[in-house]
């Protein structure tokens, strides 16, 4: 017999006949691997199932427990997607159709949109199309024959793929019935299994991703292996969708966008501009007890300030546009450190006085992209909580430590808990993103280094993402649809120094040169508001609520006592309403409610009688009669310490 050697990954080896398919091997091996396979993996490379072995390798037979198969299984039924819409609109054009992280899309080029309707119907036709169980077939034609197949189909963004990416004489297609796509693979057998699928939405792109290119509609399904995998990801999505801060940030009137101002610039609404406050006010305190100076300084600056910096050389991308006055170019600062070096500049240093610790809640402006924009986790005019630490070579590793300590205190106070470091590393080749210097770039890398692993913190490193002027360690938070942005960042800066020529006086009585530490504990005012609208669904804690307290009469009988314990909590410092409208007690709870107040402090004959309150707290629910001392006594020990309802309860 003509034989090869197939070893499978717990080291057995079988000797089977040449031409034996990773199929086969499955099955030899049990049944329901036979069933549950999806691809194969060859040294190091997935092929179908049904793609004969010609030569000894090394063989796993991949199931949905491999996240690589479940994305060949996603990228299958994209292309059902694509059979399903050529049946229907044979005259679409076809994209691309990948699988993406919980499912695929597909690209088409068709005059009328396609309306949810339509997605209903396409998701039929795929169901059909699916339950015929129509095998997904590899072939090898000539080059010339694909071109050609293409342009008597008049799929000419097929023909620029095959023109580009085929290489070899002979390319690969994948057929599924009468549907034929230029595809590398692999794909799981048949369309049978594709099962837990949901058409999700529409978007418009453009072709190659350039605006350049012709506009195109890309449907997105997600798509799992299991049902139970799809449901519950769906699950989430809707639990994500009822705790977007966009959604939320509207409902408990937070923020608001105009057309009128402009993208990515939000309006902080009073409720909103409390919650900001309070953080602010915070991070303030805990700055000074960590021997921070606040500052104040100007949002614009003449152009020659960022020449010298270097932000204009590379940075220039994301600024405004300069505005001339009286021969003067300004512009909107995108970053404050240079302000806060002038101010460092502005008298002479000893090594006595170092560390310089200036700070200041500085508002910057950044050209975002209108396509990254999103509610205040990405806007375009941004107040970072932010300080530049002016030290000694010797002291980096002390201040960094320091900020670490603050880091966590805050995340402790503001309840976060999930976050991750990221080591944000330049990319050399990219010039123009970057400072030149290579020894300056190591040095400073090799200081983040040794001082994160001093305090043993696991990272992983990011080449490309670092500061142009240096390193920086990050650290991520994901918002509830998983998406993944840097919150705290802590950067060693040895290029800043430089180019202004820093100094301080050492105990040499020479000049020598600061280094640079760029933070921000809590980011910007923006995107820290936005994720804990997320954590909390707008359940905030009480001691950041905009609105602590809430009073609520049940007749108006009451509403005298009513406004003599509002002024009572008011004079015991806490943010609170008085609900007096001439509506039945039921209907203001669940307005409270749905406001997310923390207490509601109901107030009828029997509690005007005996000088109390009946407290009702948003998720603890009745909490009884209480004398008004020993509420307002309770309540401060809770802001005070701000403690916290565990985000799950507080967003019920
Ligand atoms: C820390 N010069 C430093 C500063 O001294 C600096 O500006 N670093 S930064 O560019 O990384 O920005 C600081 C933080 O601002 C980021 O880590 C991020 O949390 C936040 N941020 C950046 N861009 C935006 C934006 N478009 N919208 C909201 N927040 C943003
Ligand atoms: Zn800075």
């Amino acid at each position: 017999m003509d034989a090869i050697q197939i070893t499978l990954p717990d080291g057995a080896s079988r000797e089977m006949p040449r031409g034996t398919t990773a199929a086969q091997v499955a099955a030899q091996i049990s049944p329901r691997l036979a069933k549950e396979a999806l691809v194969a993996r060859v040294d190091g490379g997935l092929i179908d199932l049904s793609q004969p072995l010609d030569r000894d390798v090394k063989l796993s037979i991949l199931t949905a427990k491999d996240p690589e198969a479940v994305q060949v299984f996603r990228h299958s039924a994209a292309h059902l997607l694509a059979a399903a819409v050529l049946e229907l609109y044979p005259n679409v054009k076809l994209g691309i159709g990948p699988p993406i992280e919980n499912g695929f899309f597909y690209e088409f080029v068709r005059e009328a949109p396609f309306t949810p309707e339509d997605l209903e119907k396409i998701e039929a036709k795929m169901h059909e199309l699916a339950s015929r169980d129509i095998p997904n077939e590899r072939k090898l034609i000539p080059k010339a024959e694909a071109l050609e197949l293409y342009r008597k189909s008049n799929q000419e963004f097929k023909c620029e793929l095959v023109e580009e990416k085929a290489e070899e004489p002979m390319v690969s297609f994948y057929t599924t019935g009468k549907f034929v796509d230029f595809c590398r693979g692999p794909h799981i057998p048949s369309t049978g299994r594709i099962k837990a699928f949901k058409l999700m939405n529409v978007a418009g792109a453009y072709w190659k991703g350039d605006e350049k290119n012709q506009q195109m509609q890309r449907i997105y399904g997600a798509c799992f292996v299991e049902q139970k995998q799809l449901d519950e990801y769906l699950r989430r999505l809707e639990e994500a969708k009822r705790r977007d801060h966009r959604r939320v940030g509207k409902e408990l009137e937070l923020f608001a966008v105009s057309d009128l101002v402009g993208a990515g610039l939000p309006l902080w609404l009073p409720k909103g501009a409390t919650v900001r406050r309070q953080l602010e006010e915070y991070i303030l305190e805990r700055e000074r007890e960590a021997g921070y100076q606040h500052v104040y300084t100007p949002d614009l600056a003449k152009v020659d300030l960022y020449k010298r910096s270097g932000h204009w050389e590379h940075y220039h991308e994301d600024m405004f546009p300069p505005m001339e006055l009286e021969h003067e170019e300004l512009v909107l600062r995108p970053m404050n450190c240079p302000h806060h070096i002038l101010i460092y500049k502005s008298k002479r240093h000893s090594y006595r006085e170092l560390p310089v610790r200036l700070a200041e809640l500085g508002t910057m402006y950044r050209y975002e992209r209108s396509g990254v924009l999103s509610g205040l986790s990405r806007v375009r005019c941004m107040t970072l909580n932010d300080a530049h630490i002016f030290c000694t070579p010797d002291q980096i590793k002390e201040e960094f430590s320091g900020v670490m300590r603050l880091v966590e205190r805050a995340y402790r106070d503001l309840g976060i808990t999930q976050y991750s470091y990221r080591l944000s590393l330049r990319d050399p080749a990219n010039t123009e993103k970057y400072v030149a210097g290579d020894e300056m770039w190591a040095l400073a890398e090799r200081v983040l280094r040794e001082a994160l692993d001093s305090l043993g913190l696991p990272y992983k490193e990011a080449p490309g993402e670092a500061a142009f002027y240096g390193p920086k360690l990050d650290i991520q938070l994901s918002d509830v649809m998983g998406h993944e942005e840097t919150y705290s960042t802590i950067q060693i800066d040895f290029h800043l120094p430089n180019q202004f020529d820093l100094s301080y006086i050492g105990a040499d009585g020479r000049e020598h040169r600061p280094v640079m530490i760029h933070r921000g504990v809590i980011s910007t005012m923006e995107r820290m508001t936005s994720y804990l609208i997320e954590l909390y669904g707008g359940a905030f804690p009480t001691w950041l609520a905009p609105v602590q307290a809430v009073i609520l009469p049940i007749t108006e009988r009451q509403n005298e006592y009513a406004a003599t314990v509002r002024q009572e909590v008011f004079s015991a410092g806490i943010r609170v309403e008085l609900d007096d409208r001439n509506e039945k007690l039921q209907a203001k709870i669940r307005d409270a409610q749905l406001q997310k107040i923390p207490y509601m402090l109901v107030v009828g004959g029997k509690e005007a009688e005996a000088g109390t309150v009946s407290v009702r707290h948003r998720s603890r629910g009745d909490l009884g009669p209480k004398p008004m001392a020993q509420f307002l006594a309770d309540l401060r020990q809770e802001v005070d310490s701000r403690a916290l309802d565990t985000p799950a309860s507080a967003a019920k």
